[in-house]
């Protein structure tokens, strides 16, 4: 194109990102408060992914995606995806717990979703992912190695249910524990085969908080872990009475109330089989 044309296009452009009206341009950073974990490209387009820390790690993931058209350098804004990690091991392959990709809500070109890996290998090897996009009725995909670090406490179990089930335990919150009654929530899944890990509806998680390091005390106040049918996880009120290391000992129940997993803490058994940690 020539430079005679090119520049009214310029002016235009500039004069229309001056306007605050016009949301989808350079101005607003919809990526702010993410950092980028990693970039795939792919044919005539490059992936975003980004979380809070900018890094993948063993449990509850949630990741926003961009989508870039690299001939244009502009964000799609009207994609469909859908993904599939992987994980591979010496004698076989299986994937893990996963939400749908949707818009993230009051964004134009960010989508979202959860992922939670429940394993890793040591040096962060084993998964890829694959992500399946289709723009103006196209379909991509693409399958890339991604690296994902073992978190320091356990955030997530994997366990066999009384039931001979698979589950599939991660906590989502608190992210930002404090000396409070916080709001405790957690995925809970069935593993039904390698590739799919429904949510499990309307079971009860017991709930026992407690200080190993300090006479195993417990906290007043907390509730056990109820399903909502609102948005598919189970909610509690979790007590923290002061900072440090505390085992949040579950027992994982179904809705005929048999436990499938966990024991209570008593003064012989001083923690459940079922757990997670947290330390703030
Ligand atoms: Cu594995």
């Amino acid at each position: 194109m020539k430079l005679k044309y090119l520049l009214p296009i310029a002016f235009i452009a500039l004069f229309f990102s001056c306007s605050t009206d016009n949301d989808d341009d350079a101005i607003v950073n919809e990526t702010e408060g993410l950092e980028l974990i990693q970039t795939i490209i792919n044919d005539n387009q490059t992936i975003e992914l980004y979380n809070e820390k900018g890094m993948f790690e063993t449990g509850y993931n949630l990741i926003s995606l961009r989508i870039k058209n690299n001939t244009t350098d502009s964000y799609i804004e009207d994609a469909t995806l859908s993904w599939m990690p992987m994980m591979q091991m010496p004698t076989m392959e299986h994937s893990c717990p996963k939400s749908t990709i949707s818009k993230a809500l009051g964004k134009d070109t960010v989508y979202e979703g959860f992922i939670i890996y429940q394993m890793t290998n040591t040096d962060a090897s084993g998964w890829s992912l694959t992500i399946n996009y289709t723009i103006d009725g196209t379909d991509y995909s693409v399958t890339e190695t991604i690296s994902v670090f073992q978190y320091e406490n356990q955030n997530t179990a994997s366990f066999m249910g009384s039931d001979d089930t698979k589950y599939i335990l991660a906590l989502i919150e608190p992210k930002d524990p404090s000396i409070a009654v916080n709001e405790m929530k957690v995925g809970l899944f069935k593993m039904e085969n390698m590739m799919t890990f429904p949510v499990v509806e309307d079971y009860t998680i017991a709930l026992d908080p407690r200080m190993p390091g300090m006479g195993n005390h417990t906290s007043p106040n907390n509730t056990d872990l109820t399903y909502n049918n609102a948005d598919n996880f189970y909610y509690a009120d979790l007590s923290l009475t002061m900072t440090g290391y505390w085992k949040l000992n579950l027992k994982l129940m179904n809705a005929n109330d048999d436990v499938l997993k966990g024991e209570d803490v008593t003064d012989e058994n001083e923690a459940s089989s079922l757990y997670l940690e947290l330390e703030f």
